[in-house]
């Protein structure tokens, strides 16, 4: 039997506030739970949505002393850009708070302690690598030195970028510091676990037997972790900046970021209801949905839940965790760092009230089970042929026809003829497929259905004709008009947790009140007899101009990003000509490719060299299948010295350019050539 609940807690993923929000983090998160706590408000259920910024970890003390400020100003600054931001797209939090405040810092602290007094922690030390000069431990990625594989001066910590070798900060040779460029040194320190292995069978039947309804995405995800056995995890850290661990000579350390954030629902929860926040976390007849993108969700299915298990005191596990992949712009990854996104803060200012716009673009392509694209050519079809030509139009013809023939007085039906019936049958049907397809979160699939409603209006103003019935049989233009109004007030419902501003404009035009999601499939929603307003456009047309505004400034900050990587890896000292063409460069057929077990980033090829079959051992894994380069020409450098990766023999080098994102891109001859032709 399905369960049934009292109340839901919706908890949204607390944004990192070293950056603003961007489409990637609405399409994600925000946008989708906003639609279902929209939903279910409109259900009359008890539902509360809490969110706020995660205002600690690593990022934010860089961005502060790359800025020359306190982490405190950073997040000052970002929390209320997000915050603000957030709140004019409508997203409709009962409490947006931040990790930095007094409530959570008790919280999250009390939290640590209640584990740590019950024995729920292991305690173990290790090497980390220390900065004497700022008197601080590094987090491997801020360590930086020379990789034993390839000789690349530049590797971090925990990668060698250049040859894909995934390394540990030992590793390094003449490990610096990031932050001073001085030599780090190796210090022992000690850290609290949190045995994740002691819950595994525990999570395993939750998740893997309670949970076969998740999203196949989020259920594969943990079945993976979990198969793949779990380990302990560190919950505290050598930082300055976040909660302390309040545990007698824990100086200098705070709890582990990904350990206080989750506890900063709670916070939020506490801060909202100081006096009823228990019933919302610890009934088990409340309902906690963790909306999350893809990268959360072994925080949110496997360690928040592990924490709460080795808390106890009946705290209650998530009932569902609907993450969503991600969202691409134009082709490319979402990037904070090379500013490769559509702010939200900008967005708000270059679209002033086309909130909507963007709601509906991004709930339609809505990246439920596979990454997905936003593009502004797709940003500007969806608004002018969906939005202004499906929705927009239906509602101002059905307006403009009833101020036309009945002077803006809702005309009363008489006769309800077959075309009447079927529309309400249509509605109806309609109507109980949205409300399903919300309830399990395909929000898509719901707005799609919206849509047919609209589509349903037009279709009927077709059939029906009100224009030409005017003119022989105003009793059957009136009923054709109420019902088209009818349906107006219909949308304003139907839309309602998708677009609210355009849902509250309808229901103005209408001379409506309070909506209720029981009001839709209800054909007298407005009365006859009442005035209604003069029509005014939902929606406008978006034109070329403002696309290619967006695209040009897109454009410019590729260019940037190229030029940075310029900078960033600075033309190289000439080299004379006699040394250069010491260099054996080559052309090469790929006879077998495959991946490297236990290393993700390498693949192994064997190459017809023109000569004899070579091995050579590349890291460009991620980018590229094994099987789509077999019979591929590459480029390689024949006469590196022999070395081994993973403890095979790579004879070479195959030649790849980085873009600056990262990714990376084979070189090939434009032409096939003979394996073994020599480049130069
Ligand atoms: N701030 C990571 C992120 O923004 C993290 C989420 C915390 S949710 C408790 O992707
Ligand atoms: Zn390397």
């Amino acid at each position: 039997m399905e369960k049934t609940f009292k109340r839901t807690l919706i908890t949204t993923a607390l944004p990192y506030a070293n950056g603003p929000v961007h489409i990637g983090h609405l399409a994600g998160v925000y946008v989708p739970a906003d639609i279902y706590a929209r939903f279910l408000r409109l259900r009359g259920e008890d539902v509360v949505m809490v969110g706020g910024s995660d205002e600690h970890g690593v990022p934010i003390t860089l961005r502060a002393r790359k800025e020359g400020i306190t982490p405190q100003e950073v997040v000052d600054r970002y929390h209320k850009i997000i915050k603000d931001s957030l709140e004019e797209l409508g997203v409709s939090f009962d409490i947006y708070s931040r990790t930095t405040s007094e409530l959570h810092h008790k919280t999250a602290s009390e939290f640590f302690r209640h584990l740590y007094d019950k024995g729920e922690f292991t305690v173990q030390t290790a090497l980390q690598p220390y900065d004497e000069k700022t008197q601080e431990f590094l987090a491997d990625r801020y360590v930086t030195g020379t990789c034993p594989r390839c000789g690349n001066e530049n590797a971090y910590g925990d990668q060698c970028e250049a040859c894909g070798s995934s390394l540990n900060v030992t590793d390094l040779i003449n490990p610096r510091s990031a932050l001073t460029g001085e030599p780090v040194k190796m210090r022992e320190t000690t850290h609290w676990y949190l045995p994740l292995d002691k819950w595994e069978e525990k999570l395993r039947h939750w998740i893997l037997d309670g949970h076969k309804e998740w999203k196949t995405n989020v259920y594969g995800q943990c079945k993976s972790w979990l198969d793949a056995g779990l380990q302990p995890r560190a919950v505290s850290r050598d930082l300055k900046w976040g909660v302390p661990v309040p545990v007698e000579g824990a100086e200098g350390k705070v709890l582990y970021v990904w350990f206080d954030a989750p506890i900063g629902y709670i916070s939020n929860t506490k801060e909202l209801l100081p006096d009823t926040w228990e019933r919302y976390w610890k009934d088990p007849e409340t309902k906690i949905i963790n909306f999350i993108g893809k990268d959360n969700i072994v925080f949110h299915c496997i360690v928040f839940p592990a924490m709460l298990m080795a808390y106890g005191d009946n705290f209650q596990l998530p009932e569902n965790v609907p993450a969503n992949e991600f969202l691409n712009l134009e082709g490319d990854k979402i990037s904070t760092s090379r500013n490769w996104a559509v702010w939200l803060h900008e967005y708000l200012k270059d679209f002033p009230g086309k909130q909507d716009v963007l709601r509906y673009v991004l709930t339609a392509n809505a990246p439920e089970t596979k990454d997905n694209d936003f593009t502004w050519s797709d940003f500007q079809a969806r608004n002018n042929n969906e939005l202004v030509a499906i929705l927009g139009n239906f509602v101002n013809r059905a307006i403009v026809l009833t101020h036309k023939y009945f002077g803006g007085v809702v005309p009363a039906t008489t006769e309800a003829a077959d075309v009447d019936r079927l529309l309400w049958e249509e509605i109806d049907r309609l109507k109980k497929a949205e409300e399903e397809a919300i309830a399990t979160f395909h929000f898509r699939e719901a707005l799609k259905i919206a849509m047919d409603m609209a589509r349903a209006g037009n279709k009927y103003l077709q059939e029906t004709e009100p224009w030409k019935l005017a003119k022989t049989d105003m009793a059957r233009t009136a009923t054709v008009l109420n019902n088209a109004l009818q349906v107006c007030a219909n949308l304003a419902v139907a839309f309602e947790p998708f677009l609210p501003f355009t849902s509250a404009k309808l229901v103005k035009m209408l001379g409506g009140e309070k909506l209720t999601w029981d009001m839709l499939g209800c054909a007298d929603l407005i009365p006859a007899g009442s005035k209604i307003a003069e029509a005014e456009l939902l929606f406008d047309k978006i034109e070329d101009d403002q696309i290619e505004a967006q695209l040009k400034r897109l454009a410019d900050t590729k260019k940037a990003n190229e030029i940075a990587a310029w900078k960033a890896a600075p033309q190289a000292e000439d080299v004379d000509f006699d040394t250069f063409v010491k260099s054996d460069l080559r052309v090469g057929t790929v006879l077998e490719c495959e991946k490297v077990p236990k290393a993700d980033k390498l693949l192994r090829f064997l190459i017809d060299d023109g000569l004899e079959k070579r091995t050579i051992v590349s890291g460009i894994a991620k980018y590229y299948k094994p099987e789509e380069l077999v019979g591929k020409q590459v480029c390689f450098i024949a006469n590196l010295p022999p070395r081994k990766l993973k403890g095979i023999v790579s004879q070479g080098m195959i030649l790849s350019a980085e873009n600056s994102d990262g990714s990376i891109v084979l070189l090939t001859p434009s032409a096939p050539v003979a394996p073994g032709a020599k480049i130069g």
